[in-house]
């Protein structure tokens, strides 16, 4: 069975205290995390170090960063390393979300080489991937999904893939209120995995969790994480709401 895993991603959102109350909270109220399970909070660079010491010893609790630079160190004014991170405990990175590509101009080699930092240094990368609007009317977006696991991901070893935590977002269904259906969200997934499985063997790919991501509530979770190919959310607005998110993780397989 691979890893059930709600992850939250805050995005720019809430001041220090803001963040140590919520996440206070969505941790009282969801005291133990079960084996098998992850969850995951993508907090402010500002406030990994708080967020960590919040979460302390707690089992399958984990803290990450929400973006990682390519390069470990230098003279990259503003820029986030994988050493910082570690340095506060933080072993886990968002890594491509659709806008850093978007906004911020990340391409698909970029992240490759974010994705090799990480993984030199012992950083899970949660790998975003997903296609627009314009992309999913054009009937492409299973071609469009193959080239960002291709050029991003099919670089690494076996036993590297295995360690990526994969998320599907379709821009379209990100903070829209739209969320794809868990047919529609199942069928590129399972495309996903199926072209793993094609690079890298079907027991490879069968380790790999899949999350998907976009407009995941309370309401819809429960039915999109039964999904076979769905391993959980990456979840924005709704990981800012403390029983929604609990809710959220109360819903995984
Ligand atoms: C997609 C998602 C979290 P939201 O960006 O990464 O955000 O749940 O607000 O659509």
């Amino acid at each position: 069975m691979r890893t059930q895993i709600a992850a939250a991603n805050w995005k720019m959102n809430l001041t220090l205290q803001q963040g140590q109350d919520l996440l206070s909270n969505i941790l009282s109220k969801s005291t133990s995390v079960r084996e098998g399970h992850a969850v995951i909070f993508a907090v402010p660079a500002p406030y990994l170090q708080a967020a960590k010491e919040i979460v302390g010893d707690r089992q399958n609790v984990y803290i990450s960063a929400q973006n990682i630079y390519s390069k470990v160190s230098g003279a990259y004014t503003g820029e986030l390393s994988v050493e910082m991170i570690k340095s506060v405990g933080v072993y886990h990175s968002l890594i491509g979300h659709s806008e850093r590509r978007d906004y911020f101009g990340e391409s698909n080699q970029f992240l490759a080489e974010k994705v090799d930092i990480a993984l030199a240094n012992d950083v899970t990368p949660i790998f975003c991937l997903g296609e627009s609007l314009e992309i999913r009317e054009s009937g492409k977006q299973n071609e469009f999904v193959a080239t960002q696991l291709e050029e991003s991901l099919f670089h690494l070893s076996a036993d590297q893939i295995t360690k990526v935590i994969i998320a599907y977002e379709p821009i379209w269904a990100i903070g829209t209120g739209k969320t794809a259906s868990s047919e529609q969200a199942e069928e590129i997934q399972k495309f996903l995995r199926e072209h793993l499985a094609s690079k890298y063997g079907q027991a490879i790919s069968d380790q790999i969790s899949i999350l998907y991501g976009g407009s995941v509530k309370p309401g819809n979770a429960k039915e999109l994480f039964s999904q076979p190919d769905i391993d959980g959310g990456l979840v924005g607005g709704a990981s800012l709401v403390a029983d929604d998110f609990v809710a959220i993780i109360d819903a995984l397989n």
